[in-house]
């Protein structure tokens, strides 16, 4: 039966440290120096990075041609709950030698589903007990947490958005205990990702009554959990498609209509992924800054996709480039409201050593890190914030002063257009903006 802290899962493997970049050793940060303050706040501040528990724990590397290939030395007792606590033991052991603050758990991968939603209630809280002392004996904190209503073959029609009452609320009653886990582990945000919340045929599917539910459905959990006096944010985590063929919750501006329009803005933000945003034919950083500029840039899942594929292929950040344009919009905006940055992303099928899984998110990490410096750099150094409030100068005095605080009508418009004639044509310099990027990098 496990212990707290009895067995050492990553044998070897001691506390990655940062060694700057010119250290060769693979096992160190290169750039991510937790205490080093950049525009006003640490590293550690900026990003509160996550471990994902599903990714890193429970995902063996199975795919639809074959099994996992992954043999984690966890999770392998016959008894659920002390599998359950195993995991956790690798878990806290990863999160603490990765010098990271926090995690971010589904119900289920916290511990197998029973037969029964009394015998999971029971198993969840029986973990959560356990986590609870991990989580004091370690100073390691709750992100957020979600539930898994999509694994499940009684999901297979949806979960909020079942055409079914009774799997409405077995989803519900899931929510429930994955909300009272949450709040019993002073988890810092709760999150919604809708995988099944959408339809594969409109032939067969009344898609007003079921987008109309899980606004009730979103609406209850909130109203539950803040009588239950839960202060954190609610998070939307888009996503367009995958599994489901159209999603409810396609992109940040999507989302943001479904908070707005079932009038949860003073408590849901959103959640926004690279891969997700890719696999919606933008970009990571246009998501975010659609999010931002709703002031609900809550978190991010960081991962990457693939450019010559298209499905989530949650790969491990490493593209500098798209990670430097995020940075720029993080900083521009303050940063997230409540969330962090959680690693939702996986080894690939043949990293098959347990250290592949530090290598993995020292990677991430270090993209995350250089990534903010280069930003903070272009913002404080480069023409670049110089030549972007030009682009915008006319708005700044005169006609189009009045025009932005909202003194002229189209008449007015008409007039000025009259007397001025034909705009001059000004260039919009977009290779001039790559180039301080490629400069600063
Ligand atoms: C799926 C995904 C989820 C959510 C949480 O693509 O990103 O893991 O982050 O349910
Ligand atoms: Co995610």
């Amino acid at each position: 039966m496990a212990v707290l802290g009895d067995k050492e899962y990553f044998k070897g493997i001691g506390k990655i440290k940062y060694e700057g970049k010119d250290s060769d050793n693979p096992l160190a940060f290169k750039f991510y120096n937790p205490e080093q303050m950049v525009a006003g706040k640490t590293m550690r501040e900026h990003f509160k990075f996550a471990m994902a528990y599903w990714h890193t724990l429970c995902g063996t590397g199975g795919d639809p041609f074959g099994p996992g290939t992954k043999n984690f030395p966890w999770s392998v007792d016959s008894n659920p709950l002390n599998a359950a606590k195993e995991k956790a033991d690798a878990a806290f052991e990863f999160i603490t030698k990765m010098g990271f603050d926090y995690y971010c758990f589904h119900d289920f991968d916290l511990i197998d589903e029973a037969p029964t939603l009394a015998e999971s209630e029971k198993r969840i809280q029986s973990i959560v007990a356990y986590l609870k002392q991990k989580q004091n004996a370690s100073n390691v904190k709750l992100l957020w947490g979600t539930s898994n209503c999509f694994s499940n073959p009684r999901y297979m029609n949806g979960a909020a958005s079942n055409p079914n009452f009774d799997v409405v609320a077995r989803a519900g009653a899931q929510v429930k205990i994955a909300l009272d886990a949450t709040m019993e582990l002073d988890g810092e945000n709760y999150v919604f990702w809708g995988g099944r919340e959408g339809y594969m045929s409109l032939l067969n599917t009344n898609m007003k009554l079921e987008q109309d539910n899980i606004g009730r459905f979103l609406n209850m959990a909130k109203d539950y959990a803040r009588q239950q006096g839960f202060k954190g944010t609610f998070f939307i985590e888009p996503k367009p498609m995958e599994p489901t063929k159209h999603q409810y919750d396609f992109d940040a501006a999507t989302s943001i209509n479904t908070i707005r329009e079932y009038g949860l803005q003073d408590d849901f933000k959103l959640n926004i992924e690279v891969n997700h945003a890719t696999l919606a034919q933008h970009t990571f950083q246009h998501e975010l800054q659609v999010a931002a500029n709703a002031g609900m840039l809550g978190s991010i899942d960081a991962n990457r996709g693939d450019y010559q594929n298209g499905w989530d292929t949650d790969q491990f950040p490493n593209n500098i480039l798209e990670t430097t344009e995020a940075m720029l919009v993080f900083l521009k905006s303050g940063g997230l409201q409540g969330g962090g940055v959680n690693f939702d992303a996986k080894t690939r099928r043949n990293s098959t050593d347990l250290e592949d899984i530090f290598l993995a998110h020292i990677g991430g990490a270090d993209t995350f890190a250089r990534a903010l410096l280069i930003a903070d750099n272009i913002i404080q150094n480069s023409a670049y914030e110089s030549l972007l409030e030009k682009r915008y100068s006319s708005f700044k005095s005169g006609k189009g002063a009045a025009f932005v605080s909202g003194k002229l009508g189209l008449i007015d418009l008409y007039a000025y257009a009259s007397e001025h004639g034909e705009p001059e044509q000004i260039s919009g310099k977009q290779e001039l903006f790559e180039n301080i990027l490629n400069q600063y990098s």
